[in-house]
């Protein structure tokens, strides 16, 4: 890649609506949350964004590698809800709501989302998101990490991941990584700033990728049953009916899920 395809703060401020945010962007990273972390834990404001083109030590739930190579898009978003009893899982489901949307928007596709906050382009995960929590003194912070497949990478999806991941766009651009950028942003506030109203459910039901389907339920990785996907409740639990009749509401960090074929 050269310096002239380099996305720079001036290329997301151009389409960002959203005000008072404090945006870094660099070229290489260890991991936008980590960093993140660090600068909360040192007073560092609600609305800091660390924006990353590629990160050598990105990881998902459980300390799970999350491959991010040149041509992806990975951020992180600081926030200090005022809130008492502040729900991290309805957070975590309304950003699903927020990238999905802006996924949709910029790319002209429509994303579904895998409970809890997974994105799926065409039942491949296009994008990945990861809240993670902590105090500052007596105060708690959220760190919201969000790594989207955005644009081609060098040598293509790792072996690792090439079956069950997809990229969403043909080639590279600045202005595409600006523009989805910018819009994960903006609707990542709208949701936070409206988080209480819970309007998202909705749309978080209508695209869930999973509702009505066949799923496998994982506990700590281990396989505890296959099940159908009956409902989303208004905590963002998922009702779940096993073979033997038995129901059970799937609480997000618990838990992951595959659907079957
Ligand atoms: C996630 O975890 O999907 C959350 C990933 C969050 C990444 C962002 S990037 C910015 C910020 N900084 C970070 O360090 N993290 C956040 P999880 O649900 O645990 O899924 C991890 C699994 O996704 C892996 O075990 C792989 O199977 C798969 N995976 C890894 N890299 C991927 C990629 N680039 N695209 C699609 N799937 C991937």
């Amino acid at each position: 890649m050269s310096n002239t395809d380099m996305l720079t703060k001036a290329d997301i401020l151009k389409h960002l609506k959203t005000e008072n945010l404090d945006v870094s962007v660099f070229k290489s990273v260890t991991s936008t949350n980590k960093i993140l972390k660090e600068m909360a834990v040192k007073n560092a404001r609600e609305g800091t964004v660390i924006v990353a083109l590629s990160q050598t030590d990105g990881h998902g739930r459980y300390d799970r590698k999350f491959y991010s190579d040149f041509g992806g898009i990975y951020l992180s978003v600081l926030l200090r809800p005022k809130l008492l009893n502040f729900d991290a899982t309805l957070l975590t489901s309304a950003v699903a709501v927020a990238v999905s949307n802006a996924i949709d928007e910029v790319a002209k596709r429509s994303t579904k989302i895998k409970w809890v906050n997974d994105i799926l382009l065409d039942n491949k995960k296009v994008c990945g998101i990861l809240c993670e929590g902590g105090f500052c003194g007596d105060d708690s912070f959220f760190v919201v990490g969000i790594g989207i497949n955005a644009c081609p990478t060098k040598n293509g999806l790792d072996d690792q991941i090439k079956d069950i991941a997809t990229t969403l766009f043909n080639t590279y651009s600045t202005d595409i990584l600006a523009t989805l950028c910018a819009r994960v942003i903006d609707n990542l506030f709208y949701e936070y700033n409206h988080l209480q109203n819970r309007e998202f459910l909705t749309t978080y039901r209508q695209k869930s990728a999973v509702l009505g389907k066949e799923i496998t339920v994982l506990s700590m990785g281990e396989n505890i049953g296959t099940a159908i996907a009956v409902e989303i409740d208004d905590e963002c639990r998922l009702l779940v009916e096993f073979e033997n009749g038995e129901k059970k509401k799937l609480i997000s960090d618990e838990i992951s899920i595959k659907i079957a074929n």
